[in-house]
């Protein structure tokens, strides 16, 4: 059967690089692009789209008939702070707005992003496994966790087949992260390029959980693909990437760009949900389940970054 996708929130960092891998894999027409705002260049069907607007929605619904939607639209961790209420009505309403209408319209595979972020204080910082205490101290990580627990009801109740993934911090270099706390590994290569120096907002020895875009494209597909018999996991799948610290990327850059230098910011609030978050992550479930391997480490990545950034 051939499949209709609606990615929404498809400006963002994840939305950019997805709907062009999901285009490659279905066919330009049948992924469908929507954002709240216009995008700057587009190559395929765009539908303006607000996650709160339930008729709008709707309207999309009813025009395409998705077998498919992917749910990116959410206020990251550092804006959410600013904007805590504003952040749990788009996280919390957003998604249950978009299962009630992946019910009513039966869409085959609905796909939502959790992250690193459901994991708090009193998780294992190292290593950090899928089941284990959880007390996310920022509105961003609550909203996630509580998401999280929304999408395994829906399957387990209604039997809508929801999928979704812990992210780690996403590097790429098509689309800038919006707001988080592993933003300045995205920004210090831009900066590295431009200036041959950044300012940190993170504690050189701040070690937390990253991934490159292309894998995080990848288990994407991967997990989305898998057989429905295979997911044991319904609320959000762990994702280990690499973990690195500031100072260890500094260092690789330095391979690349002898000259570069690194220096820190002090009192930064985005270095206390840093230190809330894991440092590794375990990801045996995935692995086990739907066969997730990892291919970028650190000094790959890097590579890839600065070679397509120069460009
Ligand atoms: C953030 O830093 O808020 C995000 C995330 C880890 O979910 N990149």
């Amino acid at each position: 059967m051939a499949e209709t996708i609606l990615v929404l929130g498809s400006n963002g960092q994840i939305g950019t690089e997805l709907v062009t891998a999901l285009r490659q894999k279905f066919g330009e027409n049948q992924v469908i692009a929507c954002d709240i705002k216009e995008p700057l260049e587009t190559d395929g069907p765009f539908e303006q789209a607000d996650v709160l607007d339930v008729s709008g929605l709707r309207k999309l619904f009813e025009k395409y008939q998705p077998t498919q939607v992917y749910l990116l639209a959410a206020l990251l961790s550092a804006v959410g702070e600013q904007k805590p209420k504003k952040a749990w009505e788009l996280n919390m309403d957003g998604l249950l707005n978009v299962l009630d209408l992946a019910l009513e319209f039966k869409v085959k595979n609905v796909f939502w992003p959790s992250s690193i972020a459901v994991f708090g204080p009193n998780s294992p910082r190292e290593n950090t496994p899928q089941y284990c205490v959880m007390d996310p101290n920022t509105v961003y990580g609550f909203s996630k966790l509580a998401g999280e627990r929304w999408c395994e009801y829906y399957f387990q109740k209604y039997g809508l087949d929801v999928r979704s993934i812990r992210y780690p911090g996403l590097i790429g270099w098509k689309a800038a992260p919006g707001g988080g706390t592993t933003d300045y590994a995205v920004h210090i290569f831009h900066e590295a390029l431009a200036k041959n120096s950044y300012e940190c907002f993170l504690s050189e020895n701040t070690a937390l959980p990253m991934m490159f875009m292309n894998d995080a494209i990848r288990a994407t597909l991967e997990l989305m693909d898998a057989p429905a018999e295979k997911i044991s996991i319904r609320s959000s799948y762990n994702l280990g990437g690499i973990s690195f610290t500031p100072e260890m990327l500094a260092v690789e850059i330095r391979k690349h760009l002898p000259n570069f230098s690194i220096s820190y910011k002090e009192n930064d609030p985005r270095q206390a949900i840093a230190d809330s978050w894991p440092k590794s992550i375990d990801d045996t479930y995935a692995q086990k389940d739907w066969g997730w391997k990892l291919k970028f480490d650190l000094k790959e990545m890097t590579a890839e970054m600065l070679n397509n950034l120069k460009k």
